[in-house]
């Protein structure tokens, strides 16, 4: 065989069919094309050189030394050799849109904030959505608190509302914070695990640290194990404070509240879809966003003076701590539509660059020591991250809003201050001034008092609002939230550990704290731990915390998997393809080849998954349309008899058709088919199943099973 490297012709072109060179370009054809000056498809250095050859380095004959003159060798590897920045320290796996927040109602007399005066009006904004502790390439469905950052370009400057989709934080001051995050990052001796709380590091540090004890019961609630980022809510956690234009305070705390209800995925269907589709959050927004279905969320918020502040059972600068709904009311002043995907991850998801400092005038801080930390920190790391001050020049951070200012100069700089002067006062008349009536005036606080390192009193009481939650849940939701401590404390190899845990709990519900005990196998109950303050056994329960108290009631955004073979009823299916469209959700086939399969009426039915690429915890509710020898080849398949039994074990609304009995009978279910299993045998029925996965998940069996 010639050795094309001989020829020098082949050599140039080698694996090289529509080569592009200078000013000619080959077509789909293989013809040849003059190409027009400045043409986007002609290949430039990054100094603007075009390039006749970009896959053969520049060396001393074919098979010789590469030469160091090859600037356009030195410039791509230069270049991709470091395409990498530093990811975030938390936060680092993240999905991020743009769109906009559109104002309801003129808030003049509780706040001068711009964006928040005309009703109607729309407020750009990208918001972030992530994962806390794993990596940048984790997976999407580890159990977590999941961020929530929205940047708002205002007219008087960028708003970062960067909040968490749990409305509570781990710790009191901010001065921990470094020692929260060591703990819960994969331990440094052994660089694992990743992405999970499940480790002794983690549950050492909360056991010692009962003001997180809040928290952890969130984070062990179906909250951490969100469906999608468009079915959770958002907080902002802090007390924040609104100003009027007359300089009056009035408190704040924000909530985003998803206008498709809230929705989690169960614990075993959050291991199985990390290996089904780590993408799986990131995947369901992208598919949202592309498809037109912007999702929704209302920005809701509670408004509360001195006097509330006063009265309330506990301090409102303590981030552990909420104000239920119920005792405050929230009310809705805005909505966010998220509709457009960046055009490039990189550019605006990975670069975007938070910060809790950035408030336009209208919009202060409260004391609470978190966010005074927070506002230190944020900014820090943005200089760490993205290398430059100049880093607010990048589109994705930039104000829309004019600014004018003297800061210049920097790594980076892509627009200093023109003219002579770039100082002030000056006598040029050149540059901008200060603006006493219009810029940000910081809140007249009065403050005083001695400089002490100390934890307020009022910030002592560490369970009462875990127990609280606790209490607030369904019995189901209750279950889970054992389920997990067990989970998580089991991975702790140190026994001493898993004793403190439940000597916490002991103080949060002493039948949870019993359950948990006697699921990790403790020999003996360990007396409460000594509390600070005495857990409240008199708040009542706060019906807003709970996820299935405040389902949708809708199949809204949700999606079926429709398990096919050949022979499948067509037109039900599309009656059920209908039905779906008619409730805004969405409908998938699994099938056993992708390429799809042939009909009982000979049409064809195209596949988005084969059964391996499809398991049935991709999908909210699962419908069986299978010919009678579709279903019985199946039923010879382990994968098959997963889809079935992972969506009776994972309490789905199972449609089917009687040809698809086989299966049930393979998986063995037949005696346990109970009112979550649908039959689906007409049009009609399929818009009864989809009136039914209204409840998204059919309870009664999880009790059952685990009575
Ligand atoms: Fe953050 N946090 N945080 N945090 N945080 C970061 O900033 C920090 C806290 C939150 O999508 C970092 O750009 C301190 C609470 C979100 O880019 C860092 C303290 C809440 C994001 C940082 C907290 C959050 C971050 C890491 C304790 C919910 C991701 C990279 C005082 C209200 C934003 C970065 C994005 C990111 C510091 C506590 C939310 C290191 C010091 C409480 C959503 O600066």
């Amino acid at each position: 065989m010639a050795n094309p490297a001989r020829s020098k012709s082949k050599a140039r072109h080698a694996g090289d069919p529509a080569k592009v060179g200078g000013k000619l370009k080959r077509g789909a054809g293989g013809e040849l094309h003059q190409v027009a000056e400045g043409d986007a498809s002609v290949t430039t250095t990054a100094f603007g050189t075009p390039v006749s050859d970009d896959q053969n380095s520049l060396k001393a004959g074919p098979r010789g030394p590469t030469l160091m003159e090859d600037f356009h060798f030195r410039d791509k590897l230069f270049h991709f050799d470091h395409e990498r920045i530093p990811e975030r320290v938390v936060h680092a796996r993240g999905y991020g849109a743009h769109g906009y927040f559109e104002n309801y109602e003129s808030l003049a007399d509780i706040t001068r904030a711009d964006l928040l005066q005309r009703p109607g009006e729309k407020t750009p904004l990208f918001v972030r959505f992530s994962t806390v502790v794993g990596n940048k390439g984790s997976f999407d469905l580890a159990r977590d608190v999941r961020g929530f950052a929205v940047k708002m370009y205002t007219k008087e400057g960028n708003w970062d509302l960067v909040g968490n989709n749990i409305p509570v934080f781990f710790i009191q001051d901010a001065l921990r914070f470094p020692d929260l995050v060591h703990s819960i990052k994969q331990e440094p001796d052994r660089d694992f695990p990743q992405a999970t709380a499940a480790h002794d590091n983690f549950w050492d540090f909360i056991s010692l640290m009962p003001e997180s004890l809040h928290m952890i019961m969130w984070v062990m609630s179906d909250r951490a194990i969100p469906r999608s980022f468009r079915f959770m809510q958002g907080f902002g956690v802090h007390t924040f404070r609104f100003v009027n234009a007359e300089g009056k305070s009035t408190f704040v705390k924000f909530h985003w509240k998803p206008k498709l209800g809230l929705q989690s995925v169960v614990w075993n269907e959050a291991v199985k879809i990390n290996g089904a589709d780590p993408d799986f959050h990131r995947r369901d927004l992208w598919n949202a966003i592309k498809s037109g279905s912007f999702p929704e969320w209302e920005l809701h918020v509670q408004l509360f003076d001195q006097a509330f502040a006063d009265d309330f059972d506990f301090d409102v600068l303590d981030p552990t701590k909420i104000i239920p709904e119920e005792v405050l009311p929230t009310r809705a002043i805005g909505r966010m539509v998220l509709d457009r995907m960046p055009d490039n991850f990189f550019m605006d998801t990975e670069q975007v660059a938070f910060m809790t400092q950035n408030v336009p005038p209208g919009i202060d801080f409260s004391n609470d020591p978190l966010l005074q930390g927070r506002n230190f920190s944020y900014l820090d790391t943005q200089l760490k991250r993205l290398g430059s001050t100049n880093f607010s020049h990048l589109p994705i951070n930039a104000p829309k809003c004019p600014m004018h200012h003297f800061q210049q100069d920097g790594h980076m700089a892509m627009h200093n201050p023109a003219g002579r002067a770039n100082y002030q006062p000056n006598s040029w008349g050149e540059g901008p001034r200060e603006a006493p009536e219009r810029g940000d005036v910081a809140y007249p606080e009065e403050i005083e008092g001695q400089k002490l390192r100390i934890r307020p009193e009022s910030f002592a009481d560490h369970y009462s609002q875990a127990r609280q939650f606790y209490i607030s849940q369904t019995e189901i939701e209750q279950a889970h939230i054992a389920s997990a401590l067990v989970f998580e404390i089991s991975k702790v190899e140190t026994p001493k550990i898993r004793v403190r845990m439940v000597s916490h709990l002991m103080n949060i519900d002493q039948p949870l704290a019993t359950k948990v005990a006697a699921k990790l196998g403790l020999a003996e109950m360990p007396s409460p731990a000594e509390a600070a303050v005495p857990t409240r056994q008199d708040l009542p329960p706060s019906p807003a915390l709970s996820i299935l108290k405040n389902g949708p009631n809708s199949f809204m955004g949700r999606k079926v998997g429709a398990l096919v073979s050949d022979g499948t009823d067509a037109r039900l299916l599309q009656a059920l393809k209908g039905s779906l469209e008619r409730e805004s959700a969405m409908l998938e086939i699994v099938a056993p080849a992708v390429g799809g399969v042939i009909a009982g009426d000979r049409s064809r039915i195209d596949a988005n998954y084969n059964l391996d690429g499809g398991p049935s915890v991709l999908f909210d509710a699962v419908v069986l349309l299978t010919s009678e020898q579709g279903a019985q080849e199946m039923a010879r398949q382990p994968v098959a008899l997963d889809f079935v039994t992972d969506a009776f074990a994972h309490s789905k609304f199972i449609g089917y058709v009687a040809e698809a009995m086989p299966l049930f009978e393979k998986a063995n279910l037949t005696a346990m088919m109970d009112d979550g299993f649908v039959p689906v045998d007409s049009a009609d029925d399929t818009a009864l199943f989809v009136e039914i996965c209204r409840k998204l998940r059919f309870w009664d069996r999880e009790r059952k099973l685990t009575a």
